[in-house]
């Protein structure tokens, strides 16, 4: 999601091969591109890189302007990027990327909740103390919104109740053209994950 959101903002044109995960032989169609075999890799000309914040790195290097221009703003970013991408496990594990799951209810674990804390503690950090115009984090969409729209989708879905500030971002979010458009045509995936599938099922 994070590079397919960056591409998309920065209106370059792309091939996209979507290889659900977690069906039959999907392992051995990732090895195919990339020895990891984790998604999502990103193929251009004798390149191939299989990290998002990496893929996110490697298109700010031509398009400067996915990082925010001051510099201690874009240091800010890269932190809170970074410790997305490093952290929030129990968030990630028990509350799973699923746009099919909205209006499921599931108790929160405790460290599942100081997740939710710390990332709702950078969003507000980020917009109070910032204070860029406009609804992102650092002014403009920056590779920071991308690094943490799948958690906003994640609130979404489970309902995390959370203060005006970061409802405000998290809406931002989910009215931008781009994540919306994630979202629809995820939603409209035929196939579904048997380990996320009754999670928060009534
Ligand atoms: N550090 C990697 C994490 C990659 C990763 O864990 N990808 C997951 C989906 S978000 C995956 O490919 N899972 C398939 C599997 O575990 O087999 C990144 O963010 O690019």
């Amino acid at each position: 999601m994070r590079p397919w959101l960056a591409l998309r903002y920065l209106n370059i044109d792309f091939e996209e091969v979507r290889i659900p995960l977690f069906t039959p032989g999907y392992k051995e169609k990732l090895r195919a591109y990339s020895s990891a075999g984790l998604v999502p890799i990103y193929r251009k000309g004798d390149i191939t890189i299989w990290d998002s914040l990496a893929i996110l790195e490697h298109l700010a290097e031509r398009h400067p302007q996915l990082w925010p221009k001051e510099p201690n703003a874009r240091a800010t970013a890269r932190a809170v990027s970074a410790e997305m991408h490093a952290g929030f496990q129990s968030l990630r594990t028990h509350l799973p990327l699923n746009c099919r799951a909205r209006g499921r209810h599931i108790p929160f674990t405790e460290n599942v909740n100081k997740d939710i804390c710390r990332i709702t503690e950078i969003w507000e950090q980020c917009r109070n103390l910032h204070r860029f115009k406009g609804p992102w984090l650092f002014g403009r969409f920056s590779i920071a919104d991308t690094m943490y729209a799948p958690v906003a989708s994640r609130f979404v879905t489970y309902s995390v109740a959370t203060g005006d500030t970061v409802q405000e971002y998290i809406d931002a979010l989910m009215k931008d053209a781009n994540v919306a458009r994630w979202m629809a045509e995820a939603a409209a995936e035929e196939e579904t994950i048997d380990a996320y599938e009754n999670i928060g099922k009534p």
